[in-house]
């Protein structure tokens, strides 16, 4: 037996273990722990390009790409050797105090060159959330120091996800994550999202994306340009459920940000690095924002770090004012995170990866991914890039749900499972966003799979029914 087979074997036997330790001191994100308790947690052990192992030894397609995170896949030994050489050389130094490091210096420079013209400046977080947190204090320096500080209020939009900290939870749209948060940060309102499918009534998508875009304008007039400083949005939503605005959405979101001078941020958290097939959707759909977040896919997950693009509209006036910019974090510029990152999108532009996804894998994927709109259960499938969703239905017809009660999200997420394939549920919408690395063969795995957990949640759904 080799070392490996032994740990696997060991890493099964403990699995009992593994889940009652957990259930006694590890409280997971996003869960409901009694329920947790009651049904046991799955253990991950390890993982290689696109699929990750449990520890009882099942192989798992993952189309999830971790969370929305694994471009490269698992297993790529360049970036572990990155962050092995930095951590050897200067595993930690901050960027405070008139210091820098060169893994920093380097990112921040790659990542002007690779990001839309315009954009030269990058701060760096943690996390996408502490990204979004730094939107938030930007967009505050930048109308302050523009002389109008009563440009203060930001737009977001319902069943936005810009994270978990109170201000990225404000700033998204998630009314569970209000309702626990109690007070939003003030100065940020949220309007109505694009969503067609559950949205649209009558509309053709063209007519419903300019609709939607002018809830922008309309909130902007209710309280007066003078007082909004920034509209954010990702420009697909991600966990709201691969919400594909129509394409008339973009181009008048833009006109009236440009016509209000009101600050685009484009949350590109989950669209960056690749997803598209473009490093950032903004050039997918052709827009202009003043300011980028982007985590995830920069380091392909495997070490935590996200941050900002300021274009030049603000990092201009942000440097040439003088004065602090009063915000920061101990792992602003991590150098292990940062050199993994210098790697990740080496790899990603060495080895033409976007490109791949662009001109090959994404109009493969789409076709294989809309074969799963004629399975009985499907109201829509649709998809973008390498991001997918399909909406399951009680009747196709009328696109009725089917009652909340049924859970039908949850019975196909763990149908999935047991076919060897995650796939992650929002409500009733299933969704995927596999590793950029995927092959045709396994975009079909990933589509059969799928199509077999749509039948088993069918079987199941119906004997709840009767
Ligand atoms: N913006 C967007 C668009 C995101 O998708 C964040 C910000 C926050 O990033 P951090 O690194 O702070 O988590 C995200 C994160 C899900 C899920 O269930 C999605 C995210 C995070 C956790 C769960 O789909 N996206």
């Amino acid at each position: 037996m080799s070392n490996d087979q032994t740990m696997r074997g060991q890493a099964a036997a403990n699995t009992p273990q593994w889940q009652k330790s957990d259930h006694q001191h590890y409280l997971h994100p996003f869960t409901d722990h009694r329920e947790l308790g009651e049904k046991g947690t799955r253990i991950i052990t390890r993982a290689d390009g696109v699929y990750i192992w449990d520890s009882e030894g099942r192989k798992i397609l993952d189309g999830m790409a971790g969370l929305w995170c694994v471009n490269l896949g698992y297993g790529r030994q360049e970036l572990i050797d990155a962050a092995t050489r930095q951590l050897q050389e200067l595993p930690y130094y901050n960027s405070f105090f008139q210091c820098t490091h060169p893994p920093a210096v380097e990112l921040a420079q790659l990542l002007g060159e690779l990001s839309p013209e315009g954009f030269n400046h990058s701060f760096f977080t943690g996390s996408g959330s502490e990204a979004n947190d730094t939107q938030v204090r930007l967009v505050r320096r930048y109308w302050d120091l523009a002389g109008q500080p009563s440009k203060m209020t930001i737009i977001a939009r319902k069943n936005a996800y810009h994270g978990s900290t109170v201000a990225g939870a404000s700033l998204g749209g998630m009314s569970a994550m209000h309702k626990q948060l109690v007070m939003p940060v003030p100065g940020i309102v949220h309007i109505e999202q694009p969503y067609h499918f559950d949205l649209g009534g009558g509309l053709s998508p063209a007519e419903f994306g300019v609709q939607q875009a002018r809830l922008l304008e309309q909130k902007i007039n209710e309280l007066g340009a003078e007082n909004v400083g920034a509209f954010i949005a990702e420009p697909v939503q991600g966990a709201g459920g691969v919400i594909i605005p129509p394409e008339t959405y973009w181009p008048e979101i833009q006109r009236i940000c440009r016509q209000y001078d009101v600050l685009l941020i484009a949350d590109e958290v989950i669209t960056g690095f690749g997803r598209l097939g473009q490093w950032f959707a903004s050039t997918h759909y052709g827009i202009e924002p003043d300011l980028i977040t982007f985590a995830k896919g920069v380091t392909s997950g495997y070490l935590p770090l996200g941050g900002t693009l300021v274009s030049g509209r603000v990092a201009e006036l942000v440097i040439a004012e003088g004065g602090e910019f009063a915000h920061g974090f101990t792992y602003s510029g991590h150098p292990a995170a940062c050199a993994v990152a210098v790697a990740n999108i080496r790899i990603l532009r060495d080895e033409g990866i976007i490109d791949r996804v662009r001109e090959e894998l994404a109009p493969y994927f789409s076709q294989q991914w809309a074969s799963l709109a004629s399975h009985p259960l499907v109201g829509e499938a649709r998809s973008i890039g390498l991001v997918g969703a399909v909406e399951i239905v009680a009747d196709k017809g009328t696109r009725e749900r089917f009652h909340k009660d049924l859970g039908a999200g949850t019975v196909c997420r763990d149908a999935c499972i047991e076919n060897g394939l995650v796939m992650r549920a929002v409500g009733d919408t299933m969704i995927v966003s596999p590793p950029l690395v995927i092959t045709h063969e396994q975009v079909d795995e990933l589509v059969e799979k799928a199509w077999k957990a749509l039948d088993a949640t069918a079987a199941a759904l119906g004997a709840a029914h009767a």
